[in-house]
């Protein structure tokens, strides 16, 4: 699916800014065919529940709505006109003025909705969405909807990360030609010193395509017609991690009159691969450093923020990661982008989090029922999560930094009905992908004795939490459990194994001279304690520390403020750990 971007045949207007804004309980029925009768604003692009001082929105359960006046303009008569929500999570219905016009289910990719014989050119009209943060256990991420004890709604779910709702990316109105350039695929590779683009243009029949190549200084360095094809780049600059290079794509459509659209797409030329115990990245081992992340910010929630994102690229640097991991959904797409023009490698991973009762069972990890049953990840939630794989592979698929799909985190692939519902996803996200390596994070229940999945995927990814959750405060008997762990996966299955998560909270402040859990002295040893383990195995490709900054999770016990196991805090200031970890990433006295 093709980022709505001016071109010479395409235009683009941001509807971000403050929306009137109101939930369902305290609105009239059908609140789209008014204006909105609310006293209240909401920020686009922001979750909505952490802008008001209310408890009622914070925690609702059902629809909200925002809506805005839109223009269309002026001159585009002839257009197609087309709106793009960059994400409603997790479910939207969208209004112009007081008729439905689109519906979209999955909270982290984008869709569009076609208003082209709905608006006019020239004309205004009343955008009204509603939105529903809710999760059932059909939904991805899948959740359940409890009556609390006083009688109200109460959103549960099975993920350690606040359940934000709203609109938390940017909302636009783009035109495109009527007859226009659907959708374009590049899959690169090199040979010595040439590089290659191999390109599929998805267009309507009929129409005469053409696609040059232009190197960083904008200089065309291959040329070539027709909808698919293979373009050779002389002295090729590669894509590498650290060093990026973009060439750019543009692709023209052509009818008898002339040209009717145009599209231009950012080109990394790398190649991934994994072979034996490697991870190579142009034919190289490539060793992940770096985070499991999420986007996660006071008052935004997991709104999109472009200075948090340049922020948050310059602490990755200056810890010396060269990675992350896109816990637990799919990123805004401007952080792709990003990491694409930065040489930042990001594992993607869908939004399935949480298919694992095991977790309800808590430290026991006995089900209540079987994850994998009529009465939770059934067969819509299979086809929920087939869906949000095709919209998400198709949304990122020509991203240079995305080397590898993560396709569950901790599922209960310990469990019967696992390898059922795992093999067709595997399939499919091979079908959608064939050139990208495939993981899942493995839950700690999982182990290299039970786990029913591995052999499918290519990489092994283990959450691990040895001297947190096991073995707290005793780093000793930790460093012998985590070993032994890795040593039986490493029987179990010939493959590049890695770490993508170890992690403890760490209160920043508190202090000791002892392994005393929650403080920074704590973190740093527990995860220098990790670095000596994944250190005597040569297979090992990378370790991604949970997290890279304390977030905001649901209410409980176990969390003081948040899950406190970030490097950085909410704030985005170092802990200890933080100055450890660069020593090490920096190369100044670590392995890699
Ligand atoms: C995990 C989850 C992650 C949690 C983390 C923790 O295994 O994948 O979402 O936040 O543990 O801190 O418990």
């Amino acid at each position: 699916m093709l980022k709505p971007k001016n071109t010479s045949t395409r235009e683009l207007v941001n509807l971000d800014g403050v929306w009137r804004f109101g939930i369902d309980s305290r609105l009239p029925e059908q609140p789209w065919t008014a204006a909105l009768d609310t006293p209240l604003e909401a920020a686009v692009p922001a979750s909505y529940n952490d802008l008001f001082i209310d408890r009622e929105i914070r925690n609702h359960v059902g629809w909200v709505y925002y809506q805005r006046e839109v223009r269309v303009p002026r001159g585009w008569t002839d257009e197609r006109i087309l709106l793009r929500f960059d994400a409603a999570t997790h479910a939207a219905k969208i209004y112009v003025d007081d008729q439905i016009v689109g519906e979209h289910v999955g909270g982290y990719t984008p869709f569009d909705i076609d208003l082209t014989d709905v608006v006019a050119a020239g004309q205004a009209f009343r955008l009204t969405a509603a939105v529903s943060g809710d999760l059932t256990n059909e939904t991805i991420p899948p959740g359940k909807i409890e009556v609390g004890y006083d009688g109200r709604p109460k959103q549960v779910y099975f993920h350690d990360f606040y359940n934000y709702a709203g609109l938390a990316r940017s909302v636009w109105l783009h035109s495109a030609p009527k007859s226009r350039i659907e959708d374009v695929t590049v899959i690169t590779d090199f040979e010595g010193t040439n590089g290659v683009v191999d390109y599929t243009v998805q267009v309507p029949a009929g129409l005469d395509v053409r696609v040059r190549l232009a190197d960083a200084d904008g200089t065309v360095v291959a040329e070539g017609r027709g909808n698919a094809g293979s373009l050779t780049v002389p002295n090729v600059t590669l894509w590498k991690p650290g060093a990026a290079y973009l060439y750019e794509l543009t692709v023209e459509a052509f009818n008898e009159e002339g040209l009717i659209d145009c599209y231009d797409l950012p080109v990394g030329v790398r190649t991934v691969e994994v072979r034996g115990h490697d991870f190579l990245i142009n034919g190289k081992p490539f060793y992940f450093t770096g985070f499991g992340k999420h986007e996660d910010t006071y008052v935004r929630g997991k709104g999109h923020d472009n200075a948090y994102l340049v922020h948050d690229f310059q602490l990755l640097d200056w810890v010396g990661a060269n990675s992350f991991r896109t816990s637990h959904y799919p990123y805004a797409e401007e952080v792709i982008e990003f990491a694409d023009r930065h040489g930042i490698v990001i594992i993607d991973e869908t939004a399935a989090v949480g298919l694992n009762m095991g977790v309800v069972g808590g430290m026991t990890g006995t089900p209540p029922f079987p994850t994998f049953s009529e009465q939770y990840a059934n067969n819509n939630t299979h086809a929920a999560h087939q869906q949000h794989l095709r919209e998400l592979i198709g949304r990122d698929k020509n991203h240079p930094s995305v080397v590898m799909w993560s396709i569950a985190n901790e599922p209960a692939s310990n469990e019967d009905g696992a390898r059922e519902y795992f093999e067709p996803l595997v399939k499919l996200a091979r079908e959608l992908d064939p050139t990208r390596p495939l993981t899942y994070s493995v839950v700690m229940f999982a182990t290299y004795k039970n786990d029913q999945i591995v052999d499918l995927f290519d990489v092994i990814s283990l959450n691990r939490y040895y001297g947190w959750y096991i073995s707290p405060g005793d780093l000793a008997s930790a460093e012998l459990m985590l070993d032994g762990d890795i040593r039986g996966w490493i029987e179990r299955a010939d493959k590049p194994i890695m770490m993508s998560e170890y992690g403890a909270d760490t209160q920043p402040g508190l202090h000791a001279v002892w392994d005393t859990v929650w403080t920074e002295e704590y973190q740093t040893e527990y995860l220098a304690m990790n670095h000596r383990v994944f250190d005597r195995f040569p297979q090992f490709v990378g370790e991604q520390v949970w997290n890279f900054a304390d977030f905001a999770t649901t209410d409980g016990l176990h969390r003081v403020g948040g899950n406190k196991k970030g490097v950085f805090t909410r704030e985005r200031r170092p802990k200890a750990a933080a100055h450890a970890l660069r020593q090490r990433w920096r190369g100044l006295n670590g392995r890699k």
